[in-house]
């Protein structure tokens, strides 16, 4: 049941688990054809995420920027279609979080092994503010930080576990947000690593 934990912030707790073996699936099928890799920051430095994509568009960071693209810059290929059971599953956790007709055409992978974090940050490379953000968290647990909409605003802990789905929108759209680095763990279905599977309309 979804759980409305800040203005426009929707907590499904897992609610990705009776999906889950197809949504590894398709993660790994996805990862057959655009393999993870570390992308370099616009200031040249290595990114401690590996990522990959599928859908259209693609999320890429390079010393010309970030931006969305439709072909994986690691392959010269357009990046694999997102699996049905990914578009199924966000486009529902959206729409139990009161965003109809949600349909991402980008979906961005992160994985993190234990250390791995990422800085407070926004999201703002997509045309679209209206449209919501939807993260699925699997494997490892993680503490997500959850700012405001200035970077110096005070920070709130959310405690992921796998399964859990989080929505994004209107209000909540363009805070700022980070994951502590992940503890050590060994996961019994994904090991030693947190998979976190971003939805978004980029387009
Ligand atoms: C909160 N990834 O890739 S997604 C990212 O766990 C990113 O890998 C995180 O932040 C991860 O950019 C979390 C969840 C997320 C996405 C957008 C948000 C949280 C957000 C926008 C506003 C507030
Ligand atoms: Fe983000």
């Amino acid at each position: 049941s979804a759980q409305e934990i800040a203005p426009g912030v929707w907590w499904l707790r897992a609610f990705a688990l009776p999906t889950l073996t197809s949504l590894q699936d398709g993660v790994n099928e996805v990862l057959a054809a655009a393999p993870w890799r570390q992308m370099q920051t616009p200031g040249g430095q290595t990114m401690a995420v590996s990522m990959s994509n599928c859908g259209p568009l693609g999320w890429v960071s390079d010393r010309a920027g970030y931006r969305y693209q439709t072909h994986d810059p690691l392959t010269g290929r357009p990046w694999p279609p997102m699996p049905q059971t990914l578009a199924n599953l966000a486009c529902l956790a959206a729409e139990q979080s009161g965003y109809v007709q949600f349909k991402p055409d980008a979906c961005l992978i992160n994985r993190y092994l234990p250390g791995t974090r990422l800085s407070l940050h926004q999201d703002r490379d997509e045309q679209d503010f209206s449209q919501p953000i939807v993260s699925v968290s699997l494997g490892l647990p993680a503490v997500f930080l959850l700012g405001g909409m200035a970077r110096s605003d005070k920070t709130f802990r959310l405690p992921l576990s796998h399964g859990d789905v989080l929505v994004w929108g209107g209000p909540a759209r363009l805070r700022f947000h980070g994951v502590m680095p992940v503890a050590e763990g060994d996961h019994p279905a994904l090991g030693r690593m947190r998979i976190n599977l971003t939805f978004r309309k980029a387009a």
